[in-house]
C-alpha cells in the first residue's frame, strides 16, 4: 500500500499499526473543510449522523447506552513501576498491557477504513505547541477532531520535514466480517476496555470506546494525562483549567485559571458575561491549559484546544448565552434529543419543554417520559472561534499572562462561596485537598463526595505526590510572580437544598473581589481555612440576597471544618513517603488553625 507520508518514523507506525488491525483501507487526514464534509456526507448517508434542519451545518450522533462517558475504571497509566503511576491511577505494567491490547488489536480494524489523523494542540508552529497523531477506525472521531484539534496539510509538512509526534493509535474495538451489517455506534463491551497511556514513551492506545475522551485523543490523554509527564519533566505545567481574561472599567486585564472537575462549570465561567457594569469577559480557552514561564518570569498560558467538547443539558440563554450562540452552526451533537422540528433539546435549555421529541437512545419522548430526553453527559463539539466572546489573543503563541488561579468543585455543603490562600504553599495544600460531588462525566456513581486534587483526579499521568510537589517547584520557582490562588463553591445549599448563590453572570462580584486583592485594593479577613471577603468587600450592587442567606454563604463553621479532617488525613495518606512534607505540615497548621 502507497502511504504517502515523509517522515519515517509516522510511515513505520502506519504499517505496523495496519499489520496488526488490519483495515481494509487507509486514508491520510488533511483537515481540509471537504474532507470534513465528504464524512460527514457519509455518515448521514448511512444514517449515523442527523443532520438538523435548524442548524446550518450541524449533526445529532447517538451513541450506544453503554458508551457514553469516560471510563475512569479502565483507564491506565502504565509506568514501568507501579510506584510511579501513583495510587490515583489504574497501573498494568507496559509488557502485560501491551500483549493484552496487540490480541485485542489484532484484525480489529477489519471491514473498516483507518484513518491517520494528524493534529497539533496548540497553535501550528507555536513554541508551546505538540503534533500527535491518532490512528483511528472511527469516522466521528475524525469529524470531531477536525473541530477539537488543528487538523491541516500545514502539520503533515512539518512532520514530512522530521518533526517528533505523539502516536496515539485508537480503534473502536469492533471489527466487520464480510458482509456483516454495521451497527450506528460500534464499540466493544466495558471490560474490553482500555485507555492506556505509557508516558515514558509518550504513547497512548486506546481500545474499545468511540465516545469523548476515550477517543479523542488530543484531549485528555494527550493535552492532560501525557502533557502532565511531560511538563514536569521539562518544568511547565499542563493543568484541567480554562483560560479566561476579564477586563475592568478602567481597561485593566486580569488573566484567570480556574481548575473545577469535568461538568462542574467551567465551560459556563470561560464565557461568562458579567453582570456588574464595565467589566468584560473574553474566553481563552474552557478545559485545558499549558503554561511555562515566559522571560518576564511569569506564567504564561495557552490553551491547546480548538473547540468546545462541553456538557449540552443546562446550557441555556440564562446560563451561558455565549455557548448558545457558538452553537448555531457547524456543530456535532451527541446524545441530545432530536425535536420534531429537526432541532436538538436538552434538559435546562431555554423556553417550553416540547410535547414530543426523540429521545438520546431514538425512542419516542414527551414530558411524561420517565427518562431524561438527553443524556446527562450529552455533549456538543463546536470551534472555538465560532464563540462570540473569543479573546482576540486566545491563538497567541507565547500566550496570556496568568494572574490569578482558582480551584473549585460542587460543595452543597460546608465550603464557602470564595476565600483566598494565605500564600502558594498554602494554595497549593487547597489545590491538594480539593473535594467535589461526582458527576454523570464519569461512568459511575453521580453525587459522592471525592477528593480531586487540582480537579486533575482522572487526568495526572504520574504519581500525584510528585505532582503536589511539581506544584511546590513551580512557585519557588516563579517567586513573587507566582499567580494568587483562590477557592471557589458555587454549589452551596440552604437547609433547604437552595443554591445559595445565583451563580453565572453572577459570578462576575467573586471574580472582581480577586482583581481587587491582585491590586491590594480589597478587604478581606483571616479564617481558619484562608481569607474570606470582608463584610462589604464582595460589590454586591443590583444584586439581592437575603443577609440570612449572604451568612450561610460565607459561613465557615469550625465543626463541620474538623469533621473533614479525617478525610484528608486519610487522602494524604494514600501518598506515603510522595506526599511533600511542606503538605502535611500545612494539614497540621490547619487543625491548629481550627482548634
Ligand atoms: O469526555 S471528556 O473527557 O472529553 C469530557 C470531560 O470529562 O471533561
Ligand atoms: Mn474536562
Amino acid at each position: 500500500m502507497n502511504i504517502p507520508v515523509k517522515n519515517d518514523k509516522l510511515r513505520a507506525w502506519i504499517r505496523e499499526v495496519a499489520d496488526l488491525c488490519q483495515p481494509d483501507d487507509i486514508y491520510v487526514c488533511n483537515g481540509s473543510q471537504e474532507e470534513y464534509t465528504s464524512m460527514i456526507m457519509k455518515l448521514t448517508e448511512t444514517g449515523i449522523a442527523i443532520p438538523l434542519k435548524k442548524r446550518r451545518n450541524s449533526y445529532l450522533f447517538r451513541s450506544d447506552p453503554s458508551d457514553v462517558a469516560r471510563v475512569e475504571d479502565r483507564t491506565y497509566i502504565s509506568t514501568p513501576s507501579r510506584d510511579d503511576a501513583g495510587p490515583t491511577n489504574h497501573w498494568i505494567a507496559p509488557g502485560e498491557l501491551k500483549k493484552i491490547m496487540t490480541g485485542l488489536y489484532r484484525g480489529c480494524m477489519k471491514g473498516r477504513t483507518m484513518y491517520v489523523i494528524p493534529f497539533s494542540m496548540g497553535p501550528v508552529g507555536s513554541p508551546i505547541s505538540k503534533i500527535g497523531v491518532e490512528i483511528s477506525d472511527s469516522p466521528y472521531v475524525v469529524v470531531n477532531m477536525h473541530i477539537m484539534t488543528r487538523v491541516s496539510t500545514g502539520v503533515m509538512e512539518m512532520l514530512d520535514g522530521g518533526a517528533d509526534f505523539i502516536p496515539c493509535l485508537h480503534s473502536i474495538g469492533a471489527p466487520l466480517e464480510q458482509g456483516q451489517k454495521d451497527s450506528s455506534w460500534p464499540c466493544a463491551p466495558l471490560e474490553k476496555k482500555y485507555i492506556s497511556h505509557f508516558p515514558e514513551e509518550n504513547l497512548i492506545w486506546s481500545y474499545g470506546s468511540g465516545y469523548g475522551g476515550n477517543a479523542l485523543l488530543g484531549k485528555k490523554c494527550l493535552a492532560l494525562r501525557i502533557a502532565s509527564a511531560m511538563a514536569r519533566r521539562e518544568g511547565w505545567m499542563a493543568e484541567h483549567m480554562l483560560i479566561l481574561r476579564l477586563t475592568s472599567p478602567e481597561g485593566k486585564q486580569y488573566h484567570i485559571a480556574a481548575a473545577f472537575p469535568s461538568a462542574c462549570g467551567k465551560t459556563n465561567l470561560a464565557m461568562m458575561q458579567p453582570s456588574l457594569p464595565g467589566w468584560k469577559c473574553e474566553c481563552i480557552g474552557d478545559d485545558i491549559a499549558w503554561m511555562k514561564a515566559g522571560p518576564d518570569g511569569r506564567l504564561h498560558a495557552i490553551n491547546p484546544e480548538n473547540g468546545f467538547f462541553g456538557v449540552a443539558p443546562g446550557t441555556s440563554y440564562k446560563t451561558n448565552p455565549m455557548a448558545m450562540d457558538t452553537l448555531k452552526e457547524n456543530v456535532i451533537f451527541t446524545n441530545c434529543a432530536l425535536t420534531d422540528d429537526g432541532d436538538i433539546w436538552w434538559e435546562g435549555m431555554d423556553g417550553d419543554e416540547p410535547s414530543h421529541a426523540i429521545d438520546w437512545k431514538g425512542r419516542d419522548w414527551t414530558p411524561q417520559s420517565t427518562g431524561e430526553a438527553a443524556h446527562p453527559n450529552a455533549r456538543f463539539t463546536a470551534p472555538a472561534s465560532q464563540c462570540p466572546v473569543i479573546c482576540g489573543d486566545w491563538e497567541k503563541p507565547e500566550g496570556v499572562p496568568i494572574d490569578i488561579f482558582i480551584f473549585g468543585g460542587r460543595r452543597s455543603t460546608v465550603v464557602p462561596l470564595v476565600y483566598e490562600a494565605f500564600n502558594w504553599e498554602h494554595g497549593v495544600f487547597l489545590g491538594a485537598t480539593a473535594a467535589s460531588e461526582t458527576t454523570a462525566a464519569n461512568i459511575g456513581a453521580v453525587g459522592n463526595l471525592r477528593r480531586d486534587p487540582f480537579a486533575m483526579t482522572p487526568f495526572c499521568g504520574y504519581h500525584m505526590g510528585d505532582y503536589f510537589q511539581h506544584w511546590l517547584d513551580m512557585g519557588d520557582r516563579l517567586g513573587d510572580r507566582s499567580p494568587r490562588i483562590f477557592y471557589v463553591n458555587w454549589f452551596r445549599k440552604s437547609d433547604e437544598g437552595k443554591f445559595l448563590w445565583p451563580g453565572f453572570s453572577e459570578n462576575s462580584r467573586v471574580l472582581k473581589w480577586m482583581c481587587e486583592r491582585v491590586d491590594g485594593r480589597a478587604r478581606a479577613q483571616e479564617t481558619p481555612i484562608g481569607l474570606l471577603p470582608a463584610k462589604g468587600a464582595l460589590d454586591m450592587t443590583g444584586l439581592y440576597i437575603s443577609a440570612d442567606d449572604m451568612e450561610e454563604l460565607m459561613r465557615v463553621d469550625r465543626q463541620s471544618w474538623t469533621e473533614e479532617i479525617p478525610d484528608m488525613e486519610q487522602h494524604f495518606s494514600r501518598f506515603g513517603d510522595r506526599l511533600p512534607v511542606r503538605l502535611s505540615r500545612q494539614l497540621e497548621e490547619f487543625k491548629k488553625r481550627l482548634k
